[in-house]
Protein backbone atom coordinates (compact mmCIF):
# COMPACT_ATOMS: atom_id res chain seq x y z
CA UNK A 1 0.00 0.00 0.00
CA UNK A 2 1.55 3.89 -1.35
CA UNK A 3 0.62 6.86 0.97
CA UNK A 4 0.07 9.57 -1.43
CA UNK A 5 0.11 12.76 0.00
CA UNK A 6 0.94 15.37 -2.68
CA UNK A 7 -1.01 14.00 -5.37
CA UNK A 8 -5.34 14.21 -5.55
CA UNK A 9 -7.59 11.58 -7.56
CA UNK A 10 -8.52 13.94 -9.91
CA UNK A 11 -4.87 14.78 -11.25
CA UNK A 12 -3.98 11.05 -11.52
CA UNK A 13 -7.26 10.38 -13.52
CA UNK A 14 -9.27 8.72 -10.58
CA UNK A 15 -13.21 9.08 -10.22
CA UNK A 16 -15.78 8.09 -7.51
CA UNK A 17 -17.83 5.75 -9.45
CA UNK A 18 -21.69 5.83 -8.66
CA UNK A 19 -23.07 3.36 -6.49
CA UNK A 20 -25.09 1.64 -9.10
CA UNK A 21 -21.93 1.05 -10.97
CA UNK A 22 -20.48 -2.34 -10.29
CA UNK A 23 -18.78 -3.56 -7.01
CA UNK A 24 -16.11 -5.68 -6.13
CA UNK A 25 -17.35 -6.26 -2.57
CA UNK A 26 -18.73 -4.17 0.25
CA UNK A 27 -17.20 -3.87 3.94
CA UNK A 28 -18.93 -4.16 6.98
CA UNK A 29 -18.28 -3.85 10.61
CA UNK A 30 -19.43 -5.90 13.54
CA UNK A 31 -21.33 -3.56 16.33
CA UNK A 32 -21.15 -4.12 19.98
CA UNK A 33 -20.32 -0.76 21.54
CA UNK A 34 -23.08 -0.42 24.56
CA UNK A 35 -24.21 3.53 24.26
CA UNK A 36 -24.83 2.61 20.44
CA UNK A 37 -26.28 -0.63 20.16
CA UNK A 38 -28.82 -1.88 22.72
CA UNK A 39 -28.65 -5.02 25.15
CA UNK A 40 -25.42 -5.49 24.01
CA UNK A 41 -26.34 -5.19 20.46
CA UNK A 42 -27.80 -8.79 20.42
CA UNK A 43 -29.90 -7.76 18.20
CA UNK A 44 -28.21 -5.30 15.98
CA UNK A 45 -25.78 -8.49 15.47
CA UNK A 46 -28.62 -10.51 13.87
CA UNK A 47 -29.30 -7.57 11.72
CA UNK A 48 -25.95 -6.70 10.56
CA UNK A 49 -25.50 -11.03 9.58
CA UNK A 50 -28.75 -10.25 7.81
CA UNK A 51 -27.37 -7.12 5.61
CA UNK A 52 -24.24 -9.00 5.06
CA UNK A 53 -25.91 -12.02 3.68
CA UNK A 54 -27.86 -10.54 1.66
CA UNK A 55 -25.54 -8.44 -0.16
CA UNK A 56 -23.31 -11.92 -0.51
CA UNK A 57 -25.95 -12.68 -2.95
CA UNK A 58 -24.27 -11.08 -5.58
CA UNK A 59 -20.99 -9.27 -4.01
CA UNK A 60 -18.12 -10.39 -1.49
CA UNK A 61 -18.37 -9.36 1.91
CA UNK A 62 -15.78 -8.44 4.04
CA UNK A 63 -16.89 -8.32 7.74
CA UNK A 64 -14.17 -6.68 10.22
CA UNK A 65 -14.40 -7.43 13.97
CA UNK A 66 -13.22 -7.02 17.18
CA UNK A 67 -10.67 -9.56 18.93
CA UNK A 68 -13.88 -10.13 21.36
CA UNK A 69 -16.19 -10.88 18.78
CA UNK A 70 -14.50 -12.36 16.48
CA UNK A 71 -15.56 -15.97 16.94
CA UNK A 72 -19.21 -14.71 16.99
CA UNK A 73 -18.96 -13.06 13.78
CA UNK A 74 -17.35 -16.14 12.33
CA UNK A 75 -19.95 -18.31 14.23
CA UNK A 76 -22.81 -16.34 13.07
CA UNK A 77 -22.31 -15.23 9.52
CA UNK A 78 -22.54 -17.50 6.97
CA UNK A 79 -18.72 -19.09 5.35
CA UNK A 80 -19.44 -16.87 1.96
CA UNK A 81 -18.91 -13.94 4.21
CA UNK A 82 -15.03 -13.38 5.12
CA UNK A 83 -14.13 -11.99 8.92
CA UNK A 84 -11.17 -10.18 9.75
CA UNK A 85 -9.95 -9.01 12.98
CA UNK A 86 -9.62 -5.23 13.02
CA UNK A 87 -10.56 -2.98 15.74
CA UNK A 88 -12.65 0.21 15.71
CA UNK A 89 -14.95 2.33 18.14
CA UNK A 90 -18.50 1.55 16.50
CA UNK A 91 -19.50 -0.02 12.94
CA UNK A 92 -20.27 2.67 10.72
CA UNK A 93 -18.39 1.28 7.17
CA UNK A 94 -19.97 3.88 5.57
CA UNK A 95 -18.46 6.75 7.38
CA UNK A 96 -14.92 5.62 7.93
CA UNK A 97 -14.28 2.65 5.72
CA UNK A 98 -12.28 4.44 2.41
CA UNK A 99 -14.10 6.02 -0.06
CA UNK A 100 -13.06 4.47 -3.00
CA UNK A 101 -12.35 5.75 -6.45
CA UNK A 102 -11.20 4.18 -10.26
CA UNK A 103 -9.67 5.08 -13.11
CA UNK A 104 -10.30 4.48 -16.55
CA UNK A 105 -7.76 1.22 -16.53
CA UNK A 106 -9.63 0.23 -13.39
CA UNK A 107 -6.97 0.57 -10.94
CA UNK A 108 -8.77 1.50 -7.64
CA UNK A 109 -7.55 3.35 -4.76
CA UNK A 110 -9.12 4.78 -1.69
CA UNK A 111 -9.18 8.26 0.47
CA UNK A 112 -8.49 8.23 3.77
CA UNK A 113 -10.33 11.50 5.26
CA UNK A 114 -10.18 12.56 8.34
CA UNK A 115 -12.93 11.36 10.98
CA UNK A 116 -14.21 12.81 14.35
CA UNK A 117 -17.09 11.07 15.52
CA UNK A 118 -19.07 13.58 13.22
CA UNK A 119 -18.31 16.73 15.16
CA UNK A 120 -15.70 16.24 17.07
CA UNK A 121 -15.42 17.69 20.73
CA UNK A 122 -18.08 20.15 19.53
CA UNK A 123 -21.07 18.27 18.59
CA UNK A 124 -19.56 14.84 18.47
CA UNK A 125 -21.36 11.27 19.20
CA UNK A 126 -18.55 9.71 21.40
CA UNK A 127 -14.80 9.93 22.39
CA UNK A 128 -11.95 8.44 21.20
CA UNK A 129 -12.66 7.79 17.89
CA UNK A 130 -9.35 6.88 16.98
CA UNK A 131 -9.86 3.34 15.82
CA UNK A 132 -12.46 4.26 13.17
CA UNK A 133 -9.65 7.38 11.98
CA UNK A 134 -7.26 4.24 11.46
CA UNK A 135 -10.11 1.74 9.44
CA UNK A 136 -9.49 3.27 5.57
CA UNK A 137 -5.77 2.95 5.69
CA UNK A 138 -5.81 -0.58 7.44
CA UNK A 139 -8.53 -1.39 4.72
CA UNK A 140 -6.52 -0.12 1.93
CA UNK A 141 -3.44 -2.52 3.28
CA UNK A 142 -5.86 -5.62 3.59
CA UNK A 143 -7.24 -4.84 0.17
CA UNK A 144 -3.40 -4.00 -1.29
CA UNK A 145 -4.42 -0.38 -2.74
CA UNK A 146 -2.94 3.03 -2.55
CA UNK A 147 -4.28 5.27 -0.60
CA UNK A 148 -4.77 9.45 -0.65
CA UNK A 149 -3.83 10.74 2.51
CA UNK A 150 -6.38 13.99 3.39
CA UNK A 151 -6.53 13.08 6.99
CA UNK A 152 -6.73 16.88 7.37
CA UNK A 153 -10.08 17.18 6.12
CA UNK A 154 -12.93 15.71 8.00
CA UNK A 155 -15.71 14.13 5.98
CA UNK A 156 -18.00 10.76 6.52
CA UNK A 157 -18.91 8.57 3.07
CA UNK A 158 -21.92 9.10 4.17
CA UNK A 159 -22.03 13.01 3.37
CA UNK A 160 -21.23 12.39 0.21
CA UNK A 161 -23.55 10.75 -2.91
CA UNK A 162 -21.77 11.03 -6.33
CA UNK A 163 -23.91 9.91 -9.76
CA UNK A 164 -19.97 8.92 -11.26
CA UNK A 165 -20.66 11.46 -14.03
CA UNK A 166 -19.28 14.57 -12.07
CA UNK A 167 -22.11 15.63 -9.56
CA UNK A 168 -22.37 15.33 -5.93
CA UNK A 169 -24.88 15.79 -3.69
CA UNK A 170 -23.95 17.16 0.34
CA UNK A 171 -26.35 18.67 2.61
CA UNK A 172 -25.35 22.18 4.15
CA UNK A 173 -26.37 21.26 8.09
CA UNK A 174 -23.69 18.64 7.65
CA UNK A 175 -20.49 19.93 5.52
CA UNK A 176 -20.74 23.31 6.82
CA UNK A 177 -21.55 22.34 10.44
CA UNK A 178 -19.39 23.31 12.99
CA UNK A 179 -17.63 20.49 14.15
CA UNK A 180 -16.28 19.45 11.00
CA UNK A 181 -14.38 21.86 8.91
CA UNK A 182 -14.79 25.25 10.78
CA UNK A 183 -11.95 27.53 8.80
CA UNK A 184 -13.14 26.31 5.67
CA UNK A 185 -15.32 28.08 3.46
CA UNK A 186 -18.17 26.52 1.32
CA UNK A 187 -15.91 27.23 -1.86
CA UNK A 188 -13.38 25.47 -0.13
CA UNK A 189 -14.77 22.76 0.74
CA UNK A 190 -16.22 22.09 -2.45
CA UNK A 191 -13.00 22.60 -4.15
CA UNK A 192 -11.83 19.27 -1.99
CA UNK A 193 -14.99 17.51 -3.28
CA UNK A 194 -13.85 18.04 -6.74
CA UNK A 195 -10.18 17.22 -6.24
CA UNK A 196 -10.33 14.02 -4.62
CA UNK A 197 -14.43 12.65 -5.77
CA UNK A 198 -13.74 14.18 -9.19
CA UNK A 199 -16.69 16.09 -9.50
CA UNK A 200 -17.50 19.11 -11.47
CA UNK A 201 -20.59 20.06 -9.69
CA UNK A 202 -21.57 19.89 -6.12
CA UNK A 203 -25.49 19.89 -5.57
CA UNK A 204 -25.80 21.31 -1.54
CA UNK A 205 -29.20 20.48 -0.29
CA UNK A 206 -29.78 22.58 2.99
CA UNK A 207 -30.56 19.98 5.49
CA UNK A 208 -31.52 16.15 5.91
CA UNK A 209 -33.87 13.96 8.34
CA UNK A 210 -35.21 15.41 11.08
CA UNK A 211 -32.82 14.56 14.27
CA UNK A 212 -30.44 13.24 12.76
CA UNK A 213 -27.40 13.21 14.68
CA UNK A 214 -25.23 13.27 11.88
CA UNK A 215 -26.17 16.66 11.15
CA UNK A 216 -28.13 15.36 8.43
CA UNK A 217 -26.19 13.05 6.09
CA UNK A 218 -27.09 13.38 2.45
CA UNK A 219 -27.15 9.51 2.38
CA UNK A 220 -30.67 9.11 4.52
CA UNK A 221 -32.44 12.07 2.26
CA UNK A 222 -31.69 11.49 -1.05
CA UNK A 223 -29.42 8.87 -3.03
CA UNK A 224 -29.17 8.51 -6.10
CA UNK A 225 -30.58 5.66 -8.64
CA UNK A 226 -28.80 6.57 -12.03
CA UNK A 227 -27.06 9.56 -13.40
CA UNK A 228 -29.75 12.12 -14.27
CA UNK A 229 -32.20 10.82 -11.19
CA UNK A 230 -32.79 10.88 -7.18
CA UNK A 231 -34.98 9.54 -4.89
CA UNK A 232 -36.23 12.13 -2.34
CA UNK A 233 -37.41 11.29 1.53
CA UNK A 234 -41.06 12.48 1.25
CA UNK A 235 -43.92 12.75 3.93
CA UNK A 236 -47.26 14.67 2.69
CA UNK A 237 -47.81 15.42 6.22
CA UNK A 238 -47.61 19.08 6.35
CA UNK A 239 -48.04 19.10 10.21
CA UNK A 240 -44.37 17.02 10.26
CA UNK A 241 -41.62 19.05 10.80
CA UNK A 242 -39.77 16.92 8.12
CA UNK A 243 -42.61 18.15 5.11
CA UNK A 244 -40.62 21.54 4.72
CA UNK A 245 -37.08 20.33 5.65
CA UNK A 246 -37.75 17.61 2.21
CA UNK A 247 -39.55 20.59 0.47
CA UNK A 248 -37.01 22.15 0.90
CA UNK A 249 -34.32 19.65 -0.75
CA UNK A 250 -36.68 19.31 -3.76
CA UNK A 251 -36.73 22.92 -4.45
CA UNK A 252 -33.23 23.16 -4.42
CA UNK A 253 -33.15 20.18 -7.12
CA UNK A 254 -36.10 21.26 -9.52
CA UNK A 255 -33.77 24.72 -9.56
CA UNK A 256 -30.36 23.64 -10.24
CA UNK A 257 -28.68 21.39 -12.17
CA UNK A 258 -26.36 18.25 -12.16
CA UNK A 259 -22.81 18.20 -14.08
CA UNK A 260 -24.38 17.24 -17.53
CA UNK A 261 -26.16 20.29 -17.07
CA UNK A 262 -29.50 18.23 -17.11
CA UNK A 263 -32.56 18.74 -14.21
CA UNK A 264 -32.12 15.50 -11.93
CA UNK A 265 -35.49 13.61 -12.08
CA UNK A 266 -36.37 13.21 -8.36
CA UNK A 267 -38.79 9.86 -7.23
CA UNK A 268 -40.57 10.80 -3.90
CA UNK A 269 -39.61 8.01 -1.65
CA UNK A 270 -42.23 7.80 1.74
CA UNK A 271 -41.32 8.12 4.75
CA UNK A 272 -42.79 6.20 7.61
CA UNK A 273 -44.58 7.32 10.51
CA UNK A 274 -42.64 9.10 12.98
CA UNK A 275 -40.45 6.26 14.71
CA UNK A 276 -39.45 7.02 18.63
CA UNK A 277 -37.05 5.06 21.01
CA UNK A 278 -38.82 3.57 23.64
CA UNK A 279 -38.09 3.22 27.15
CA UNK A 280 -37.14 0.00 26.82
CA UNK A 281 -35.23 0.29 24.59
CA UNK A 282 -33.07 3.13 26.38
CA UNK A 283 -32.81 1.18 29.22
CA UNK A 284 -30.77 -1.36 27.14
CA UNK A 285 -28.12 1.18 26.01
CA UNK A 286 -24.99 2.06 28.37
CA UNK A 287 -24.79 6.09 29.10
CA UNK A 288 -22.41 8.00 26.55
CA UNK A 289 -20.01 10.60 28.05
CA UNK A 290 -22.43 10.94 30.83
CA UNK A 291 -25.62 11.22 29.59
CA UNK A 292 -28.42 9.07 28.69
CA UNK A 293 -27.65 7.48 24.88
CA UNK A 294 -31.33 8.09 24.27
CA UNK A 295 -34.12 9.55 25.72
CA UNK A 296 -37.50 7.69 25.46
CA UNK A 297 -39.59 9.05 22.82
CA UNK A 298 -36.94 10.55 21.19
CA UNK A 299 -37.73 10.43 17.04
CA UNK A 300 -35.15 8.76 14.82
CA UNK A 301 -34.15 9.52 12.07
CA UNK A 302 -35.54 6.80 9.63
CA UNK A 303 -35.84 6.60 6.23
CA UNK A 304 -36.12 4.30 3.22
CA UNK A 305 -33.38 6.72 1.50
CA UNK A 306 -31.13 4.33 3.65
CA UNK A 307 -30.51 1.17 1.28
CA UNK A 308 -27.45 -0.01 -0.42
CA UNK A 309 -27.24 -0.87 -3.95
CA UNK A 310 -25.58 -4.51 -4.57
CA UNK A 311 -24.89 -5.73 -7.61
CA UNK A 312 -28.11 -7.92 -7.98
CA UNK A 313 -29.87 -6.82 -4.98
CA UNK A 314 -31.17 -3.63 -3.02
CA UNK A 315 -30.78 -4.10 0.15
CA UNK A 316 -33.30 -1.88 2.30
CA UNK A 317 -34.61 -1.18 5.91
CA UNK A 318 -38.03 -2.05 7.02
CA UNK A 319 -39.24 -0.80 10.36
CA UNK A 320 -42.73 -2.83 10.65
CA UNK A 321 -44.19 0.13 9.08
CA UNK A 322 -47.71 0.09 6.50
CA UNK A 323 -45.60 2.06 4.21
CA UNK A 324 -42.63 -0.30 4.11
CA UNK A 325 -44.32 -2.21 1.09
CA UNK A 326 -44.99 1.12 -0.55
CA UNK A 327 -41.04 2.08 -0.26
CA UNK A 328 -40.08 -1.48 -1.38
CA UNK A 329 -42.73 -0.78 -4.52
CA UNK A 330 -41.26 2.02 -5.18
CA UNK A 331 -37.18 1.26 -4.84
CA UNK A 332 -38.29 -1.90 -7.01
CA UNK A 333 -39.74 0.20 -9.93
CA UNK A 334 -36.61 1.86 -9.98
CA UNK A 335 -34.32 -0.51 -10.37
CA UNK A 336 -36.18 -3.28 -12.02
CA UNK A 337 -33.08 -5.34 -12.68
CA UNK A 338 -31.99 -6.26 -9.19
CA UNK A 339 -34.41 -8.05 -6.88
CA UNK A 340 -35.41 -5.71 -3.79
CA UNK A 341 -34.52 -7.27 0.20
CA UNK A 342 -36.08 -5.40 2.80
CA UNK A 343 -34.79 -6.18 6.56
CA UNK A 344 -36.36 -5.50 9.57
CA UNK A 345 -34.39 -2.86 10.07
CA UNK A 346 -35.08 -1.15 13.51
CA UNK A 347 -32.28 -2.43 15.70
CA UNK A 348 -29.87 -0.68 13.30
CA UNK A 349 -31.99 2.54 13.33
CA UNK A 350 -31.84 2.58 17.26
CA UNK A 351 -27.78 2.85 16.54
CA UNK A 352 -27.84 6.15 14.63
CA UNK A 353 -27.91 5.39 10.87
CA UNK A 354 -29.05 2.54 8.89
CA UNK A 355 -28.59 -0.11 5.60
CA UNK A 356 -26.31 2.48 4.09
CA UNK A 357 -24.75 3.87 7.23
CA UNK A 358 -23.13 0.41 7.53
CA UNK A 359 -21.69 -0.74 4.72
CA UNK A 360 -19.45 0.59 2.06
CA UNK A 361 -18.97 -0.66 -1.57
CA UNK A 362 -15.66 -1.37 -3.58
CA UNK A 363 -16.07 -1.09 -7.03
CA UNK A 364 -14.68 -3.31 -9.33
O1 LIG B 1 -23.78 7.38 9.52
C1 LIG B 1 -24.45 7.34 10.51
N1 LIG B 1 -25.73 7.53 10.43
C2 LIG B 1 -23.80 7.05 11.80
C3 LIG B 1 -24.41 7.62 13.00
C4 LIG B 1 -23.60 7.28 14.21
C5 LIG B 1 -24.33 7.35 15.43
C6 LIG B 1 -23.55 6.94 16.62
N2 LIG B 1 -24.46 6.59 17.66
Amino acid sequence: MRLIKDRTPAEDGFRMPGEFEPHEGCIMIFPERPDSWQYGGYAARKAFVQVAEAISQSEKVTVCASASQYDNARAMLPETVRVVEMSSNDAWARDYAPTFVKNDSGEIRGIDWGFNAWGGLSDGLYFPWDKDNQMARKICDLFDRDVYHKRDFILEGGSIHVDGEGTCIVTESCLLSKGRNPDMRREQIEQVLRDYLNVSVVLWLPCGIYNDETNGHVDNICAFVKPGEAVLAWTDDRNDVQYEMSKACLEYLENNTDAAGRRIKVHKLMLPAPVTVTADECAGLDACRDEPARIPGERLAASYVNFYIANANIVMPGFGDPMDERAKETLQSLFPEREVIQIYARDILIGGGNIHCITQQIPR
